[in-house]
């Protein structure tokens, strides 16, 4: 459904025009499609470039519910593979969660997020749909009125125009509808003054858990992603390169820190990615401004301790979908006024979920006394999620739910 009224005629143009070939992104312009919506997507980046960027795994169940409402799940019902089980490891032993057991008995489906990318983009361009690859969104201009436009260049740097009567933000943290935000809008935010180094190993899972294993020396997690490639957490100085750890320091460390002495030996392999993730969080609010609207990253950053970002850019992808739906299919924009009201409640519960969790992944920094009551407090916390049922079940709860 086009409206090229609102369009002047030296500039190309769609009704939305999506920034960004992520999962907000992908997810967004197919149910546009499906809805007869004409949108375009542009991505900053090569498509090689999208289908192959390794992050998440874990997909919350509802994700892979509203997945199936659109038909975009086949890839991830034939290869994802169900999971529901962690383990904690501390000084005074191991225990584990069967999480399918506790809360509303659910569980994850590992799958990883560059064949969910994958199979959207496909999905999107079978049915016809047209994403501009390595065109880099500079800014969103006219937002407060009917037609905003992207200025955009593309690989050689050549500069070029689209006008839109919606332009969805879904361009990740540093993308362009960030940077092209009114100064009313406001910016909650959060430095958790934690770093990972993000490592993947080619190697089999070592245990069939996520693992979180709290050490005197740091934070260590360890979490399945294929049977031939595993995700390790080294929780390190802030500041440290990625390439500052040799990879038998790397997997001397991972023992370490996983108690190997006691639970066996890791399973060894080429450490074949490494990235520096500093834990921030933080929440853009509103998440509309007139015609440009924000989804995923861009929303809002999750520190990947809850594992919930790329899960809530699906939910808010579907949310922002139905709403431009109604609003220029069906004429009705109330859903879109709500749009930021409803997405921030989702937000914010997943942040407090992630926020508990480097809580309680984390050895505190404060000065020695406080510390060492935050490290009794953290005690008491794994004590209780060991022992009390009704812990058990609010952790399960808020780790698979949205
Ligand atoms: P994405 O996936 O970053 O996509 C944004 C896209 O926008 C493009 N872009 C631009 N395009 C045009 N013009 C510009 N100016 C542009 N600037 C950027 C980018 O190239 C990109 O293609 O954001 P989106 O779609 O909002 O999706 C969010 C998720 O990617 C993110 O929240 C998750 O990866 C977070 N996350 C995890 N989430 C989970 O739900 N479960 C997990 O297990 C999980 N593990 C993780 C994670 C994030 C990690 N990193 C990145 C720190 C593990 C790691 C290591």
């Amino acid at each position: 459904m086009t409206n090229h009224q609102y369009f002047r005629t030296d500039q190309d143009s769609a009704a939305v025009v999506v920034l960004g070939a992520g999962v907000a992104g992908l997810t967004l312009a197919n149910l546009l499609q499906t809805a007869g919506v004409e949108c375009v997507v542009l991505e900053r980046a090569t498509r090689d470039h999208v289908q192959t960027r390794a992050r998440a795994g874990f997909l919350a169940p509802g994700t892979v519910r509203a997945l199936e409402r659109h038909g975009l799940a086949e890839g991830l019902r034939r290869r994802g593979v169900p999971h529901g089980t962690c383990e904690f490891r501390t000084r005074s032993g191991a225990f584990r969660l069967d999480y399918r057991q506790l809360g509303l008995r659910e569980h994850h489906t590992v799958y990883p997020q560059q064949d969910l990318v994958t199979d959207l983009l496909a999905h999107y361009l079978a049915g016809g749909g047209e994403v501009r690859f390595e065109t880099r969104a500079v800014s969103v201009d006219g937002a407060d009125g009917e037609r905003p436009t992207v200025t955009v260049r593309d690989a050689e740097g050549r500069p070029g125009r689209w006008g839109a009567r919606y332009v969805a933000g879904c361009d990740g943290r540093h993308g362009a509808a960030r940077d092209s935000l009114p100064p009313t809008a406001r910016r909650h935010r959060r430095d958790h003054g934690v770093t990972w180094l993000g490592l993947l190993a080619e190697a089999p899972p070592s245990l069939d858990a996520v693992g979180y294993a709290l050490h005197e020396r740091g934070f260590a997690g360890h979490m399945a992603r294929t049977p031939e490639i595993t995700r390790y957490y080294l929780q390190c100085a802030p500041g440290t390169p990625a390439d500052a750890w040799s990879e038998q320091r790397i997997w001397d460390e991972l023992d370490r820190r996983m108690y190997a002495a006691e639970h066996g030996p890791l399973r060894r392999g080429p450490v074949v990615q490494r990235s520096v993730i500093a834990l921030e969080s933080d929440v853009v609010e509103p998440l509309r401004h007139g015609s440009l609207l924000l989804a995923g990253d861009a929303a809002s950053l999750l520190s990947p301790s809850g594992a919930k970002g790329a899960n809530l850019a699906v939910l808010e992808a579907e949310l922002l979908a139905g709403a431009l739906v109604d609003d220029l299919v069906h004429g009705e924009p109330a859903s879109l006024e709500q749009y930021s009201r409803r997405s921030l409640e989702y937000i914010w519960r997943a942040q407090e979920f992630s926020h508990w969790m480097v809580q309680l992944l984390h050895a505190p920094s404060e000065s020695e006394s406080e510390a060492s009551f935050e490290t009794a407090l953290r005690d008491a916390r794994i004590d209780a999620l060991r022992t009390s049922r009704t812990h058990q079940d609010w952790f399960a709860e808020n780790y698979l739910g949205l």
